[in-house]
């Protein structure tokens, strides 16, 4: 199969980089999105997200012609799908409704010798339900459900598994999961990534399987980052330094244990455990409950920045809560980037200044504007934070956090560990 020109249908996280990273390498790329701002702001060779290294990289595959973003789908050899997969509803169902409607966005266009990969991280037999849409909506084509390695077009699940701020770098060096339909179509996806990737391509034995890695490693680390919480919060009733502890425990070969935090935010680990608890609600306890437990911890920590509230004002019986002035260090689901979807510590400071009658500054140095329907306080400078707050709440780890003096005055609520290592 000769791939000359290809096509990511959605320009977001994992989309634009991807279609960026293929263009670099001197291929066709089409980038198609429904977001008419986003296709205009990178045909100006300018980037509508914030990922370190893509500005430059869209911004030279535009000029050079490599790269260009429509709304509307074109034919083109290989198409990539990168859109999202949220959930619904009190249940956590998945919604398939971007994969579906980007299935029939390029229907039309598909022709014999296609190749087509779902990158977007779904639930158990997406990826079979994807191939089943494309043949409804061209009965002209053979699909490999029917017609095996004989099919017109192959299809393939390819999960992405970049780190949000290092996504450039993971793209390249990181191992591919491929899960074609028949080993041909896992063939053709290989020869797809390699030109870009210099991890190696694994081949897994289904669809289903690549599906299921992607959902196992995310849960992985949800897991995980649960039983750190639930420590945390063990730890504070028994009166002992979490941070501390954990670094006692790992001290074992064979222990390895993650880092609490006010809990767990973005739009991927929050997300995919429930894909696996919806598949099988009643043998996914373990997966279930550390989803609970890490959705439970911002407020917790509320309830720990009304006791330092409450401790300020027992200490300055001559003030009132009005009079009390709380600085929220981070607002980004994590450290040292602006993402702030799904962010704990937005939930957090959003909660803060709808209760707290007094002010509310908030510090988080990878971000100009708060955009004011965010209701989420004063963004102030770091030295202004320090100087004038009564009780100061640390809730991302930024570098910039870690590298200043723990605050000599006030209360003190930190939910990363931060300055109580010092
Ligand atoms: N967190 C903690 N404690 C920790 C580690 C993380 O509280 O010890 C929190 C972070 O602060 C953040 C959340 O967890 O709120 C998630 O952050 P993360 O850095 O663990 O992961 P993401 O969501 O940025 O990216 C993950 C990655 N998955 C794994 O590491 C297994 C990435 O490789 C995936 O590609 C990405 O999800 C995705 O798109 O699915």
């Amino acid at each position: 199969m000769k791939i000359e020109r290809i096509s990511v249908i959605g320009l977001g996280y994992i989309g634009l980089p991807t279609a960026a990273m293929f263009a670099s390498r001197k291929l066709e790329v089409i980038g198609v999105d429904v977001n008419e701002r986003a296709v205009d702001t990178i045909n100006r060779g300018e980037i509508h997200i914030v990922e370190p290294d893509l500005d430059m990289v869209v911004q030279a595959a535009v000029k050079e012609g490599y790269l260009r973003a429509t709304t509307t789908p074109e034919p083109a050899d290989a198409f990539l799908i990168a859109v999202p997969t949220p959930f619904e509803g009190k249940n956590h169902q998945p919604d398939l409704r971007f994969i579906e409607a980007a299935c029939q966005s390029i229907a039309p266009m598909l022709a014999p010798g296609n190749l087509v990969i779902l990158e977007s991280t779904s639930p158990v037999g997406a990826t079979e339900k994807m191939s089943g849409w494309l043949a409804a909506a061209r009965p002209d084509l053979s699909f490999p459900q029917d017609a095996g390695e004989e099919s017109d077009v192959r299809i393939a699940h390819c999960p992405e598994r970049v780190l949000p701020g290092k996504v450039m770098q993971e793209l390249i060096s990181n191992d591919r999961v491929i899960g074609g339909m028949t080993p041909i179509c896992s063939a053709h996806a290989v020869a797809l990534y390699k030109l870009f990737v210099r991890g190696e391509c694994v081949v897994a034995s289904s669809p289903r399987a690549a599906e299921m890695a992607k959902l196992t490693e995310n849960s992985f680390r949800d897991v995980n980052i649960a039983f750190a919480n639930e420590l945390s919060m063990i730890c504070d009733d028994l009166d002992i330094n979490v941070w501390e502890l954990i670094s006692l425990a790992n001290r074992h070969p064979r222990v390895n244990i993650l880092q609490p935090g006010p809990g767990v935010g973005g739009h991927c680990i929050a997300v995919d455990p429930w894909f696996i608890v919806s598949s099988s609600p009643e043998r996914a306890k373990l997966i279930r409950v550390a989803r609970e437990v890490n959705d439970a911890k911002p407020a917790w920590v509320l309830e720990k920045i009304n006791a330092a509230v409450s401790g300020f004002l027992i200490d300055h019986p001559e003030k009132a809560a009005h009079e009390v002035s709380i600085a929220c260090y981070g607002l980004a689901f994590k450290a040292d980037i602006d993402d702030l979807r799904e962010s704990p510590a937005l939930r957090i400071v959003r909660e803060v200044v709808g209760t707290h009658p007094g002010r509310t500054m908030v510090v988080e140095p990878n971000v100009d504007i708060i955009p004011s329907d965010l209701n989420c306080g004063t963004l102030v400078g770091q030295a202004e934070a320090e100087r004038s707050a009564d009780v100061h709440v640390l809730l991302v780890d930024h570098s910039q956090f870690k590298n200043m003096e723990r605050p000599r005055k006030g209360e003190i609520v930190d939910a990363r560990g931060v300055w109580r290592e010092r």
